[in-house]
């Protein structure tokens, strides 16, 4: 169907009702399904409204949107915010990803590239800016080094400048409403990638090389031991295991018992981020970067113009939020602007 002017669209979320109406539904499934019974799905959104906010009034945070712009692995962006990678943008919107490279270079916001693109890696980043800065996810087959020694390369000569591992999915996610659709995946092959693996990959490449879908403090402080550069918070959207954590329950499971991991390298994080406060929460817990995922992929049926939308609506939510919870300076944001005494755990 027709969709409205991109300038209308108010929030992150408008998106996906919008895509709704406009996708097929077995593409518009693959988008929205988590695992299972969707239980982690629903509590990657609801955790946000569970974690609630400390707001300190008569502050001077006129200032604020200066201390928007961030470094993420010594690279400037507008944001501290990111497009997490997501399979095949092309379900969207038939530029596929170019809607997303060129909208994040519109906005100056880090794009995390998907392996499993529906256009070429070479496409994707021939539709760079200058000077845009992308990075590359991988999947890797950690029985074939070969293959992975070939993904390196490749991902070195397009000139992606960091790999993001993601090591969440041991085996396939169990996808019911995904699966129903067709758009699932069921072969039940298992392959894990370990700590090993990851050091092996590392001696092969200069690129620093980031594991996505950490979940736990003690493989955050794995992480820290193996000498990772940055560590990503995820549960892969609640697309691979119902009964995972949010990246926010993970954020406070490790500020509660191991909170120099905070100090030690980048923390990014993702999971059912739609307003501007959820990503106030995130950075208030220690966390560098914060990760959005499917509204992205849902801003694409507009292709460049809806990502560009999608970043200035949460670059001025980020922005309001945090003046309103009375942040000076997002910079020195810290837990104390959450209730977290009152944080209901179960
Ligand atoms: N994560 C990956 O590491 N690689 C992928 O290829 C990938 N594909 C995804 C495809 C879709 C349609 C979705 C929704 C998620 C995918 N993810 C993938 C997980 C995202 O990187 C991210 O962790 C998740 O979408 C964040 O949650 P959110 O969608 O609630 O923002």
């Amino acid at each position: 169907s027709a969709l409205p002017n991109v300038s209308t669209v108010v929030g992150l979320p408008d998106f996906q009702f919008l895509a709704e109406g406009h996708m097929n539904l077995s593409s518009y499934t693959y988008y929205h399904s988590g695992a299972a019974g969707e239980w982690s799905y629903r509590n990657n959104l609801e955790t946000f409204q569970r974690a609630r906010l400390r707001p300190r009034v008569m502050k001077m945070v006129d200032d604020i949107e200066s201390s928007l712009p961030t470094q993420i692995l010594g690279y400037n962006f507008s944001l501290p915010l990111f497009i997490s990678p997501c399979a095949r943008a092309g379900y969207a919107n038939e530029t596929g990803e170019l809607g997303l490279v060129r909208g994040a270079a519109a906005g100056n916001v880090l794009y995390m590239v998907t392996d499993f693109s529906s256009r070429t890696k070479e496409e994707i980043s021939a539709a760079k800016a200058e000077g845009q800065i992308l990075f590359q996810q991988l999947y890797i087959d950690p029985h074939n080094d070969t293959a992975t020694l070939e993904q390196i390369r490749e991902a070195e000569t397009l000139g992606f400048k960091a790999l993001i591992l993601t090591v969440d999915s041991a085996a396939d996610g169990n996808r019911h409403r995904a699966l129903r659709f067709g758009v699932g995946s069921a072969d039940s092959s298992y392959s894990s990638i370990t700590w090993e693996k990851y050091n092996w990959m590392r001696e092969q490449t200069s690129l620093p090389i980031v594991p996505k879908g950490i979940q736990t403090v003690e493989d955050a402080v794995i992480a820290v031991r193996n000498g990772a550069p940055a560590i990503f918070l995820s549960n892969h959207g609640a697309r691979q295991l119902d009964g995972s954590p949010n990246g926010f329950e993970v954020a406070l499971e490790i500020h509660e018992q191991a909170p120099w991991v905070f100090d030690s390298l980048e923390v990014y994080a993702d999971g059912g981020v739609r307003y501007g406060a959820d990503v106030v929460k995130l950075l208030a817990l220690g966390v560098k970067a914060v990760g959005v995922g499917r509204p992205f992929m849902f801003s694409n049926i507009y292709g460049e113009a809806g990502v560009e939308r999608a970043i200035e609506i949460i670059r001025r939510e980020i922005a309001i939020d945090a003046a309103n919870a009375g942040i000076a300076d997002l910079k020195q944001i810290n837990s104390s602007v959450l209730a977290l005494n009152r944080y209901p755990f179960w």
